[in-house]
């Protein structure tokens, strides 16, 4: 018969030996793992430094959760099936145990602490918007997004954003295309390889500026300014949702970053400004009763309107 010390033993080679083998797996497996519209599964495939971050923290986190999760129900079910009744054992008659009562406050407390201590610096560096390329204000609409380039080259360029996938898709009379859902008429254009700081509010409820591929997600405020950046390493399109619950259509608000080369950038500002293809701008388009933050309104708005992070005029 097998003392508890023995089967502590065993059970905890074990343990290490699958879970070091999985943990690994999944570490060095993940660029296969990585996601792009054509897949169903895990986070989209980051083009930023910063996404690159929380990707890799969302598998250290999952593959601590994993260890946990196996760990106490891998004890528990073996105890249950090598201590079972059939087998003569008779159960202990004891009320407490100050020794594994601490344990299983301290360690926990611990992991917590652990993993707080490793996420502060990705939660620091996405807040560090300072020395950006360029500026935009992000500004959620029940259900919309509007776009203004403040500072940097594009300055002054402002329109709405649009889903555009018909609504014959959504009701099931027309197949749904790739993009279901993740297209828009004007995406956000920005040059690649540049820091774009975005200044985020809101015009009616809660809205939440959402990109996996960059790394940002940020809540939308009325009345509130939040920021947020993304420097993107690799041009192309990248898409997210609105990602806080405000409104009926909620589902039909996207987010679509256009990352292109900087001659493309400047050729498309150049556009922009002279209003060749300047489809809807908020001025024309702006919904009835809109009552944005104007640049001057976040400069010289009250502190305590605004994030600590973003105490700093907006212009
Ligand atoms: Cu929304």
């Amino acid at each position: 018969m097998l003392t508890a010390r023995r089967i502590v033993l065993k059970a905890s080679k074990f343990f290490t030996g699958f879970l070091g083998t999985l943990f690994a797996l999944l570490v060095f497996s993940l660029p296969a793992f990585a996601n792009d519209l054509n897949t169903r599964y895990n986070l989209r495939e980051p083009v930023t430094a910063l996404a690159r971050d929380l990707y890799f923290m969302h598998y250290v986190l999952l593959a601590i959760c994993l260890v946990i999760f196996v760990g106490v129900f891998g004890v528990m079910f073996y105890s249950m099936y090598a201590h079972r009744k059939s087998r003569g054992y008779k159960p202990a008659n004891f009320s407490d145990n100050h020794t594994v009562e601490v344990l299983w406050t301290v360690i926990p407390f611990l992991i917590v602490v652990g993993i707080g201590v490793y996420a502060t610096p990705a939660v620091m560096a996405q807040k560090d918007t300072s020395n950006a390329d360029l500026t935009i204000k992000v500004t959620g609409y029940q259900w919309k997004w509007g776009y203004e380039y403040l500072k940097g080259e594009g300055e002054g360029i402002k329109f709405l954003s649009t889903l555009t996938t018909p609504y014959e898709q959504r009701i099931n009379v027309a197949p749904k295309t790739n993009d279901y859902l993740l297209e828009v008429d004007n995406p956000l254009v920005v040059p690649v390889n540049k820091k774009v700081r975005v200044v985020i509010t809101a015009n009616d409820v809660i809205h939440a500026w959402s990109v996996p591929a960059l790394g940002v997600k940020q809540d939308s405020i009325p009345g509130f300014v939040r920021d947020s950046w993304f420097k993107a390493e690799k041009t192309g399109s990248y898409v997210g949702q609105c990602s806080e619950l405000c409104g009926k259509d909620h589902a039909f608000m996207p987010i679509e970053v256009k990352v292109v080369s900087d001659e493309e950038y400047s050729e498309w500002v150049g556009l922009q400004l002279a209003g060749e293809t300047k489809k809807i701008s908020i001025s024309s388009a702006e919904p009835e009763n809109a009552d944005v933050l104007s640049q001057t309104d976040v400069a010289t708005a009250k502190p305590a309107t605004i994030s600590m992070s973003s105490q700093e005029e907006v212009k």
